[in-house]
């Protein structure tokens, strides 16, 4: 029998006492040692398009058609929208309402952007929010770089992800009908959308060679969108000021913010995750936002949730790490303390 290490209390409080029924600890329910398990079918699988993806884009630069490689950028800044105004915005945090068409056009982009259904990713969005950077965030930036790039893709779940995650009430998207049919008719739709419909039209629309049209706008189009998507989770959790909360990981990263259209701006999203422009910015390296509004134009999008400019100053001087931007002298942002403290060269008035 295993010696007792456990660290509850046996009751004896000093040498010679006795306990009138000896007490049993139960080791069972003791929380078992996390394993790492690699899922290689995964890592065979990411290896494949990233090594694929390489091919596709020497082709990109030597043979394929200006029709197919534009086919590509339009496809990634269509796709982009499923994941950003879609899955983020729209469906895993509730900031905004859409009609149906618009619902449907996004669910139709994010099938294209194959990154699972879209009422799994809200799962595992909504768990990273609420347990962000423990071992229930499913991919912890707390492991490192690769980890919370892409490496979470790569190995089965940390138990407390699955056990947290029980707790997260995914109601209103498993009532949600759009959603509900994605989530049904996955295993048939998003091989079409994602991998069949854009090999196909660049041949038979601009007479593409197959090669071309597999490997840029389907290839290197969806490894290209994969990643960066997660450079959200691994870069704007470790590189960018912290001006809204310095206490927590997400950082306001604008390469991140302008390859994502806008999710960069992740001190901000981490703080105020129910406001549907995701930073406080408006339209600064925000397309996502943009479009947002613009659907709100034309009558599809309504109920936009956002945070008032008082709530955010508030936050930003109760725990931001100071870097929160001023314009310059006279900003109405800029504290009193600031002005005091300021060096002000050939002052010839008390009024600064
Ligand atoms: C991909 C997703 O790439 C990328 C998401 C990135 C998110 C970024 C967010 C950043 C903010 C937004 C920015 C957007 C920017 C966009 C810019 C665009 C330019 N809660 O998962 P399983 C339970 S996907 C509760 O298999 P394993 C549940 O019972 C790429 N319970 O876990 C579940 O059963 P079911 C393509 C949970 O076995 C069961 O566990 N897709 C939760 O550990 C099993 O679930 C792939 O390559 C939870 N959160 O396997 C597939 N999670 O589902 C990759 C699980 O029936 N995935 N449970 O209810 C896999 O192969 C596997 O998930 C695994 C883990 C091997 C990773
Ligand atoms: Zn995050
Ligand atoms: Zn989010």
């Amino acid at each position: 029998m295993a010696p007792n290490t456990s660290l509850t209390p046996t009751g004896v409080l000093f040498e010679g006492e006795t306990l009138a029924e000896p007490q049993l600890i139960d080791v069972s329910k003791e929380k078992p040692k996390y394993v790492r398990r690699i899922v290689w079918r995964n890592v065979l699988a990411f290896s494949y398009l990233h090594i694929a993806s390489l091919y596709g884009l020497y082709l990109a630069f030597t043979s394929a058609k200006w029709a197919t490689v534009f086919f590509a950028i339009l496809l990634y800044q269509s796709t982009a929208l499923g994941i950003t105004a879609g899955a983020h915005r729209l469906w895993a945090h509730r900031s905004y309402k859409a009609k149906w068409p618009l619902q449907l056009f996004l669910m139709i982009m994010n099938t294209i952007a194959f990154q699972d259904a879209a009422i799994d990713w809200a799962r595992d969005h909504r768990v990273h929010h609420k347990f962000s950077e423990t071992d229930a965030d499913p991919h912890n930036a707390k492991r490192g770089f690769f980890f919370s790039h892409v490496g979470w893709l790569l190995c089965r779940k940390h138990p407390d992800v699955k056990e947290k995650g029980k707790g997260i009430d995914l109601s209103d998207l498993e009532s949600d009908p759009i959603l509900a049919f994605q989530k049904k008719y996955y295993t048939f739709l998003m091989p079409l959308l994602c991998f069949i419909m854009p090999t196909v039209i660049p041949v038979f629309f601009w007479d593409e060679t197959w090669s071309n049209a597999y490997f840029v706008p389907t290839i290197l189009r969806y490894t290209f969108t994969l990643n960066m998507t997660w450079l959200v989770n691994s870069a704007a959790h470790m590189f960018g000021n912290k001006p809204y909360d310095k206490y927590i990981n997400p950082s306001e990263n604008k390469g991140v913010a302008l390859m994502t259209f806008g999710e960069g701006w992740h001190n901000y999203h981490h703080v105020f995750p129910w406001d549907y422009r995701a930073s406080e910015f408006g339209y600064r390296l925000n397309f996502t936002t943009m479009f947002i509004d613009f659907c709100a134009k034309i009558g599809w999008v309504y109920d936009m949730k956002s945070v008032s400019e008082d709530m955010v100053m508030k936050r930003v001087e109760r725990t931001g790490d100071g870097s929160h931007e001023l314009w310059g002298w006279g900003d109405k942002d800029q504290t009193q303390e600031e002005r005091d403290e300021a060096v002000v060269k050939y002052n010839c008035t008390k009024d600064q």
